[in-house]
């Protein structure tokens, strides 16, 4: 497998392994999304001081107000918080390249 196939198998499997555990394994009630962030997101959840932060993503991203996220509810999350890493790393680069 190609390294961004081995990325998106992980996403998945990452996704289906919080997903599973209430026996709904196709989407991520509140409490399972707040254990995905907590384990699998520590850094960016400490940022956050607002303790409603993971009351706040789930609302923002569940489209279907059914106050659960479905994969595809999901990957907004991953893309976001992406896009910002992405910004970090150019600058970053950018630093590097000055010296
Ligand atoms: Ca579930
Ligand atoms: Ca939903």
């Amino acid at each position: 497998m190609t390294e961004l196939e081995n990325c998106m198998e992980s996403l998945i499997t990452l996704f289906h392994r919080y997903a599973d555990e209430d026996g709904d394994g196709s989407t991520l009630s509140k409490k399972e999304l707040k254990k995905l962030m907590e384990n699998e997101l520590p850094t960016f959840l400490k940022c956050q001081k607002n303790p409603k932060t993971v009351d706040n993503i789930l609302k923002d991203l569940d489209q279907n107000k059914d106050d659960k996220l479905s994969f595809e509810e999901f990957l907004p999350l991953i893309v976001g918080l992406s896009m910002a890493c992405e910004k970090c790393y150019v600058l970053h680069q950018k630093k590097k390249s000055k010296k």
